[in-house]
C-alpha cells in the first residue's frame, strides 16, 4: 500500500494527489508551506509551524479555508493514516487554480496538501565531525522586495545558492544579505559561539525566523549560555569558537569549516554538543501526540 496524502480535505493515494497545471502555486510559486517533524509519535512545535504558515498566508493575502485547529487535525490524521511515528511533514497551501495571468482574484479556492513521509537525514558523520559550508555569490532576497520571513513557494533564491555551493564542491551554502552581512543557509539558520556567547543574526538581517532557531535560543537560556542577536560578518564566523546550523530537517548541525577556514578546534564544540543533547531531549518530550 502506498502513501496517503491529504489533498483538499481528503486522504488519497499519493499517485492520485495531483495539482492542476493551472495552479498558481506551480505557475507562479504563489503559495506558502511548512516543513514539520514528528518524533516517536509527537509532532514537534506543530502550533508554531501552523502559526507561521497562517502568518505567511496573511501577508500574501491568501485565505486558508481551514481554521488552525482544523489544520492541526488534518496533519494528525495524515500521520495516523500512514502509520509513521517518525516523519517529515510537508504542509503546502497554494493560491489554487486560476487562469494564465498573475491575478490571484481568478483563483477561487486555495489548494491544500499535506505529505507525511520518511525523513532524509544528513549523514551521521555531519553530527559527529561537523560539516563544511561555503559563501555563495547570490545574496539572500532583500526583505524590501520579498521578505524571507514569508515561507513562500518561491525558493529559487535558495536553490540558486544551493547550486552554487554544489558547483563549488560543498553541500551547504552560506548566504549573505545584499549588504554583505551573514544571513542564513539555504534551509537553515546559523549560530556562532564567541567568547562563550551564542550569537545569531537578527530577523532584520533578512532571514526566516526558524522554529529550531527559537528552540535553541530558549535552550541556551536554560543552559545559562548567554544569547545575542547581532549582525555578523564572515570575519566573525571565521574567528568564532564554534558554529552550527539549525533547521527542522538538520536539527542542530555543527559547522567546522567555512570558506576553507577552520572554525575553532575544527570539531563540534562544547556548547554545540550540549545544545544538540538538550534539543534531542526536547523533541522526545514535547509535541502534539497522535
Ligand atoms: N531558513 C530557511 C530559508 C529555511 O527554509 C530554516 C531557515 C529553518 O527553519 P525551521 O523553522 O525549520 O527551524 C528553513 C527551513 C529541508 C527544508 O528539507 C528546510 C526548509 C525548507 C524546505 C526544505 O531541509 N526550511
Amino acid at each position: 500500500m502506498g502513501l496517503k496524502v491529504y489533498f483538499n480535505g481528503k486522504l488519497v493515494d499519493a499517485s492520485e494527489a495531483r495539482v492542476s497545471v493551472y495552479d498558481h502555486g506551480l505557475l507562479y510559486g504563489d503559495g506558502v508551506f511548512e516543513g514539520i517533524r514528528s518524533y516517536d509519535g509527537l509532532v514537534f512545535k506543530l502550533r508554531e509551524h501552523v502559526d507561521r504558515l497562517y502568518e505567511s498566508a496573511h501577508t500574501i493575502m491568501l485565505k486558508i479555508p481551514l481554521s488552525k485547529e482544523e489544520m492541526i487535525r488534518a496533519v494528525v490524521e495524515t500521520l495516523k493514516a500512514n502509520r509513521l511515528t517518525n516523519a517529515y511533514i510537508r504542509l503546502v497551501v497554494t493560491r489554487g487554480v486560476g487562469d494564465l495571468g498573475l491575478d490571484p482574484r481568478k483563483c477561487e479556492k486555495a489548494t491544500i496538501f499535506i505529505i507525511a513521509d520518511k525523513i532524509v537525514l544528513y549523514p551521521q558523520r555531519v553530527y559527529k565531525e561537523g560539516m563544511e559550508i561555503i559563501t555563495v555569490p547570490t545574496p539572500r532576497n532583500v526583505p524590501e522586495a520579498l521578505n524571507p520571513q514569508i515561507k513562500s513557494l518561491n525558493y529559487l533564491n535558495n536553490i540558486l545558492a544551493k547550486i552554487e555551493a554544489i558547483n563549488s564542491g560543498c553541500e551547504e551554502a552560506l548566504m549573505l544579505s545584499a549588504h554583505g552581512y551573514v544571513a542564513e543557509c539555504t534551509g537553515d539558520n546559523i549560530f556562532i559561539v564567541r567568547k562563550g556567547t551564542l550569537v545569531t543574526p537578527p530577523p532584520y538581517a533578512g532571514i526566516l525566523k526558524g522554529i529550531t532557531r527559537g528552540c535553541v535560543i530558549e535552550l541556551a537560556g536554560k543552559a545559562r549560555i548567554p544569547v545575542r542577536e547581532e549582525m555578523l560578518t564572515r570575519h566573525d564566523l571565521f574567528n568564532a569558537e564554534e558554529c552550527f546550523l539549525t533547521g527542522t530537517a538538520a536539527e542542530i548541525a555543527p559547522v567546522v569549516r567555512i570558506d576553507g577556514r577552520m572554525i575553532g578546534a575544527g570539531r563540534p564544540g562544547k556548547a554545540t554538543l550540549r545544545l544538540m543533547r538538550d534539543f534531542r531531549g526536547l523533541t522526545k518530550s514535547a509535541g502534539v501526540k497522535y
